[in-house]
């Protein structure tokens, strides 16, 4: 029997060079893996061989964790978490396991006596992009808490070959260029051809009679594809525990490719090929909204069925009864895009495990719980019947069939209410027939939750009212949240060195003990200490805007700042309306007293959507006429930070002394930003939305600026019949705004540029600017009066930092294990000896 050594011989330590942690080993293995791994040496070697270099050394000390872990879940057959998500938008790996491992500064010391710098390093790696935005973030920061609580936990997805495109803005228009993330590699992931899984698609069915006489149906698919799981090691903050992020590729299977050679059919065989591969190559890059395409439902039931399948491979393999498979797996889809599940693990376990209707049933109910991520009608998945049973027979005939029971529960519950039969049916009938994803997910699942309070009430309201009258028992809240170590400690290392010299370090894990920061909120000394850092971080910011957009940016100047994706719900424009209406100000009177700011946006918009991208058009053209008009004199900056990613929200996220969560009441589900911009230190000028709500409880009223229409507001005033034309006859400033663009002020006299955005606006304004438009300003122009009390700023910035415990990701996954999951965490201990097979 061969052992796996635990360095401990005698007591005399010997470092292994794959997972000693001082800076000579760390030294000696980076040079190995240069050597060795790339192939490389110091004269010749690039940046990138490098980074690749320090990557094999950090995921070696990875692997040790890893594989502890595994044996340990293996051997207790630990009851696992699959968080199945369509979208992981990780981030660069290297600096958050620097962090996780508890060894950046030995490392920085290591690279820097090798005469490299880690910041370069750092900088080098392309990050996984596989996610449009709040969605594939927060299954990130789910899987960092779960590894750091030491939940036994798979994490689910595609390995898009091209994940969320690159953003180049030409002329002030966005471009969209390939994202191209794997062309140097992928260090962390290892591939596991040996666990491959095939899914089928297309065909049809036959019904037959088994040897026991029993009914079936047998299902003949008219193309197979491979799935080939990546695995990447998540290692937890100063844990043991490594789990995994299991992501799959679509390849041809080689007997399709065979039989198509075999007939002399080249280039049909390779045609073949190419559309499996096709299934993982591309991410949807639309974000709120579904457009009911093939590709993705086949995107949708490819990893949802390797993954399943992948489950079922595991508690064979750990000898737990299938019938247990939901003691074993507690399944969470991550809104509808997963929600196929639900007749996938129906179709296996009666075609492909022989199980009975009602069995199958309750264990599916059993194994799976739904997340439901948007209130946006047009973000609600789904598929035209002709599609959806071209592409998968079988589970049109599992779903028919759950209807058939469920309505059935529904007129036992609701009788005589044929209305309500038509409003729940899984399948929607009132025009082209739709299967409906997110009722399938609600009746399949045990559990349905919403991201913030205010989302989870509307739910009940609203969006599922018949689901909630139906099954309340099913419905229950998890405030989202981000995971501190990713969003402090890695992004603003200075502010988290001062929290830490204050308080100790235990804030890291248990984020409510940031509480204690507020003992120092009338130490002089402290705040001096805050400002300071603020303002060494701006400054940073300043250089790289000088660097990347050429504009110089005063440092002392408001820093407010909107980063997120584009979309009208979210109201980018309104901030536009604003930096003009100031604009307008200042060229009425050029010597007006107006508090400097810098306007920073970033975020993409999806590809197809127009209005979105002229947007984004008018802040960049507002940018060119305000940033260059000598009237101006520095005092208002317009910059759009291109290509906004997880690596650039870093960046950005502790520069912001104002953070702007500026939604329409009732639309923005949650929201993440809103907590990573506070826990940086930004204030927050926001609409009661989503977590807004929430986040203003935390830090107090006072201490949070707060405009607008409420969600009942806005439901009342559409009701009453919105005018927004009356708005802008009535209102002189937001007349003077709109007059402006619509001159072609800030589009060299075109005045049909923008007319589309403001027609829009004009005529329908479907996200109510014009009503929130006179609150936005007199918030704004309150803004800018505190602001100039830097006491006070720095007070509110404390305060708010210190009452932001609430929105660790740690929080919300303690919430999903006591209240969905039923789990307790499983330590991991090093140094078991690992044994192989005899
Ligand atoms: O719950 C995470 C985030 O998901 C979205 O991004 C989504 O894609 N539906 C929502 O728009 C956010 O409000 C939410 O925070």
């Amino acid at each position: 029997m061969q052992t796996v050594p635990n360095h401990q011989v005698d007591n005399l330590q010997i470092e292994d060079d794959r997972t000693g942690l001082s800076v000579e080993c760390l030294k000696r293995a980076f040079l190995d893996n240069l050597f060795y791994v790339q192939g490389k040496f110091p004269k010749i070697a690039t940046k990138n061989d490098y980074y690749m270099a320090l990557a094999y050394t950090v995921r070696d000390r990875l692997l040790q964790r890893w594989i502890n872990t595994a044996v340990i879940y293996t051997d207790r057959a630990s009851r696992t978490v699959s968080y199945l998500s369509a979208e992981f938008l990780m981030g660069p790996h290297l600096g958050n396991n620097l962090v996780n491992l508890g060894i950046y500064d030995q490392v920085k010391q290591a690279v820097s006596e090798l005469g490299l710098d880690l910041e370069d390093l750092l900088e080098q790696e392309e990050e996984p992009g596989l996610g449009n935005g709040g969605l594939g973030r927060l299954a990130a920061c789910y899987l960092d808490s779960m590894a750091t609580l030491e939940i036994p936990s798979l994490g689910y997805g595609i390995r898009y070959e091209f994940g969320i495109f690159d953003q180049d803005i030409r002329d002030g228009w966005q471009v969209e260029i390939t994202d191209k993330w794997l062309h140097c590699g992928n260090p962390w992931e290892i591939a596991r051809p040996e666990w491959a899984i095939y899914v089928r698609l297309g065909g049809h069915t036959e019904a037959y009679t088994d040897e026991r006489g029993r009914y079936r149906v047998r299902w003949i698919p008219f193309q197979v594809i491979k799935g080939v799981p990546h695995d990447t090691p998540l290692l937890g903050y100063k844990t043991n525990t490594a789990n995994t992020l299991r992501l799959w590729t679509a390849e041809a299977p080689e007997s399709f490719d065979f039989a198509a050679f075999n007939s002399g059919d080249y280039l049909g065989a390779v045609q073949e090929k190419m559309v499996s591969e096709n299934l993982s190559k591309v991410l949807y890059p639309n974000d709120d909204s579904s457009q009911g395409k093939r590709l993705r439902l086949a995107q949708q039931i490819f990893f949802v069925s390797c993954s399943l399948q992948d489950m079922i491979r595991i508690v064979f393999g750990q000898n737990v009864p299938l019938e247990k498979f939901h003691e074993k797996f507690v399944v969470q889809l991550n809104d509808t895009h997963p929600a196929i599940a639900v007749a996938e693990l129906m179709r296996l376990l009666i075609d492909e495990h022989d199980m009975g209707w009602d069995q199958a049933w309750s264990i599916t109910q059993k194994s799976l719980a739904y997340t439901n991520h948007t209130l946006l009608p047009e973000a609600l998945e789904r598929w035209p019947i002709s599609l959806f049973g071209e592409l998968l027979p079988r589970h049109l005939e599992i779903i028919y069939e759950i209807n058939y029971h469920f309505l059935e529960e529904v007129k036992a519950k609701f009788p005589a209410d044929s209305d309500r039969l038509r409003r729940m049916s899984l399948i929607d009938e009132s025009g082209e027939k739709y299967v409906r994803m997110a009722h399938l997910a609600c009746v399949g699942s045990h559990s349905i939750n919403g991201v913030a309070a205010l989302h989870t009430k509307l739910l009940q309201q609203d969006v599922l009212r018949d689901f909630y009258q139906m099954y309340p028992e099913k419905f229950n809240n998890k405030t989202n949240g981000v995971t501190p170590r990713r969003f402090i400690v890695l992004s603003n290392p200075r502010l988290t060195n001062l929290i830490s010299s204050k308080i100790g370090d235990n804030w890291v894990k248990n984020l409510k003990d940031l509480k204690h920061l507020e003992a120092f909120v009338d130490d002089p000394e402290f705040c001096s200490q805050w400002r300071s850092i603020k303002s060494a971080i701006k400054q940073d910011l300043v250089a790289y805007i000088q660097k990347q957009n050429g504009i110089t940016v005063n440092p002392d100047s408001i820093f407010d700042i909107q980063a997120k994706r584009f979309h009208e719900y979210k109201r980018q424009h309104l901030n536009a309306l604003h930096i003009i209406t100031l604009y307008n100000r200042i060229k009425a009177n050029p010597d007006i007293d107006i508090t400097p700011r810098t306007f920073i946006f970033g975020g993409k918009a999806a590809p197809g959507y127009y209005m979105a991208k002229l947007i984004i058009k008018l802040i960049n053209s507002i940018g060119d006429v305000v940033n260059n008009d000598p009237d101006v004199r520095d005092r208002l900056k317009v910059v759009f930070l291109k290509n906004y990613s997880v690596k650039f929200a870093q960046r950005v996220y502790p520069a912001a002394d104002l953070s702007e969560q500026i939604s329409m009441a009732g639309k923005e589900a949650s929201g993440t930003g809103n907590m990573k911009f506070a826990l940086n230190g930004a204030l927050t000028i926001g609409t009661l939305d989503g977590a807004n709500v929430e986040i203003r409880e935390e830090v107090g009223e006072e201490n949070f600026f707060i405009f607008g229409l409420t969600a009942p507001e806005v439901y009342a005033l559409k009701a009453r019949g919105y005018r927004p034309l009356d708005y802008y006859h009535s209102n002189r400033e937001l007349k003077a705004v709109i007059d402006r663009i619509a001159s072609g002020h800030f589009s060299h006299g075109d005045t049909k540029l923008f007319k589309p955005l403001l027609d829009s606006l004009l005529y329908r304004d479907e996200y109510l600017l014009f009503a929130d438009y006179q609150a936005y300003i007199d918030c704004q122009d309150y803004v800018s009066q505190v602001y100039r009390d830097r006491d006070r700023w720095t007070r509110m910035s404390i305060l708010n930092v210190a009452r932001m415990g609430k929105f660790s990701s740690d929080r919300s996954i303690h919430d999903y294990c006591q209240d969905i999951w039923n789990i307790q965490s499983v330590p991991i201990e090093l140094g078991e000896c690992i044994q192989a097979k005899e």
